[in-house]
């Protein structure tokens, strides 16, 4: 029986990407945060906090996985830099603690750990799609706690017989993300202009930037093509980008043109960000030689859905985020 343990699995990737591992047959441990209020019979379900070493180690010798994807870490850049310490501890040594408890108690397990497209940081500057030969220079505590990770993760993988692969994921976006991020702090403004619960009045960033934006169906696809045929791999990185660069003002004209209202879009300086990355795009070419993983899903396709999920969430009141 192939039994995974599924770290960070109440997040926006962690809900999509269990569906997933659960049509695979996998035998399910989910590790949360906080406790889940209705336990689910489809899956085994644990709260704990990864920077508990002896609650990560006991749980990996009880449940002696075959395999591992390791999800859970704060995850925006912006948590990073107003809580650099937690970011630090959870990403980096939350990471440690599941290598060594891994080495220790389930020696076959083969883990997927998702880092980030963040550490390449400045090396986009060279605006060419960057190869997971590309040197990282990270910008933020959270692009530098992924790839001081990977530093441990590698050093695990070389040399203290740990299984596994990184995965570096570009923007991936969909139904369920915070409005913290891009697309869907649109997708919500939309939807709350077209319930008048908003002023005709968009509130942006910097439009000028472009992104390698991806479908969260899509990524998690590939994470699952990289966890059943871990036995082929040739590499312990992979980039997972579409190889295209998307100007957000597109993506923003995209959305607008989906909706009947007539809505004026503003700059707000307060979603500028110090320095931000003109142009972050990724080169494929590793993860479609190696394992065959291609995009489904076209992101105008996503936008649209995204938009829905938005207008139904805002009619039926289901969310509290902030845009
Ligand atoms: O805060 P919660 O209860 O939603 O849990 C978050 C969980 N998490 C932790 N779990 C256990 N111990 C901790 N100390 C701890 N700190 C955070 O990680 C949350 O459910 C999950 C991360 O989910 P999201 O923030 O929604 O991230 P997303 O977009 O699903 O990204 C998944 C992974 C992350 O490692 C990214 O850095 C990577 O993909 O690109
Ligand atoms: N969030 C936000 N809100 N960004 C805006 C806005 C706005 O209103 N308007 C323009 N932008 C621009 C940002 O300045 C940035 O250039 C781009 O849109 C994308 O911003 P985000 O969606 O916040 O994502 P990110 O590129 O900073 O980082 C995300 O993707 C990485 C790769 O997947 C984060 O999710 C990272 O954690 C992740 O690693």
């Amino acid at each position: 029986m192939k039994r995974l343990l599924l770290t960070g699995s109440n997040g926006f990737v962690g809900k999509v990407l269990l569906e997933y591992i659960l049509t695979a047959g996998y035998q399910v441990t989910c590790v949360t945060a906080s406790p889940v209020k209705n336990k689910p019979l489809s899956f085994n379900s644990v709260h704990l906090d990864i920077r508990n070493k002896d609650a990560v180690g006991n749980l990996i010798k009880k449940v002696k996985p075959t395999h591992l994807v390791h999800l859970a870490a704060i995850s925006d850049v912006a948590s990073s830099f107003s809580d650099p310490l937690l970011t630090w501890e959870t990403n980096v040594f939350g990471t440690v603690n599941i290598l060594e408890a891994t080495k220790h108690h389930a020696p076959d397990c083969f883990s997927l750990f998702a880092s980030s497209s963040e550490v390449y940081g400045s090396a986009f500057k060279s605006g060419l799609p960057l190869d997971e030969e590309s040197k990282c220079h990270p910008l933020n505590p959270y692009a530098a706690s992924k790839l001081a990770a990977e530093v441990a993760i590698n050093q695990y993988l070389d040399s203290q017989s740990v299984q596994g692969v990184i995965a570096r994921p570009f923007n991936h976006i969909g139904p369920g993300q915070s409005p913290s991020f891009v697309t869907a702090s649109f997708a919500k403004q939309i939807a709350m202009i077209e319930a008048n619960k908003q002023e005709p009045v968009i509130k942006v960033g910097n439009l000028e930037a472009s992104r390698d934006f991806l479908d969260v169906h899509d990524v998690c696809l590939a994470y699952i093509k990289l966890l059943e045929e871990n036995s082929s791999l040739r590499h312990t990185t992979y980039n997972i980008c579409s190889g295209k660069a998307y100007k957000i003002s597109n993506l923003l004209e995209i959305m607008l043109n989906q909706s009947s209202e007539s809505i004026v879009v503003e700059l707000d300086p307060l979603r500028l960000r110090p320095s931000d990355i003109p142009f972050a795009v990724g080169n494929n070419t590793r993860i479609i030689d190696d394992i065959g993983w291609h995009i489904a899903r076209p992101i105008e396709d996503t936008l649209t859905l995204l938009l829905n999920y938005w207008r139904h969430s805002t009619n039926t009141n289901l969310h509290d985020f902030k845009s």
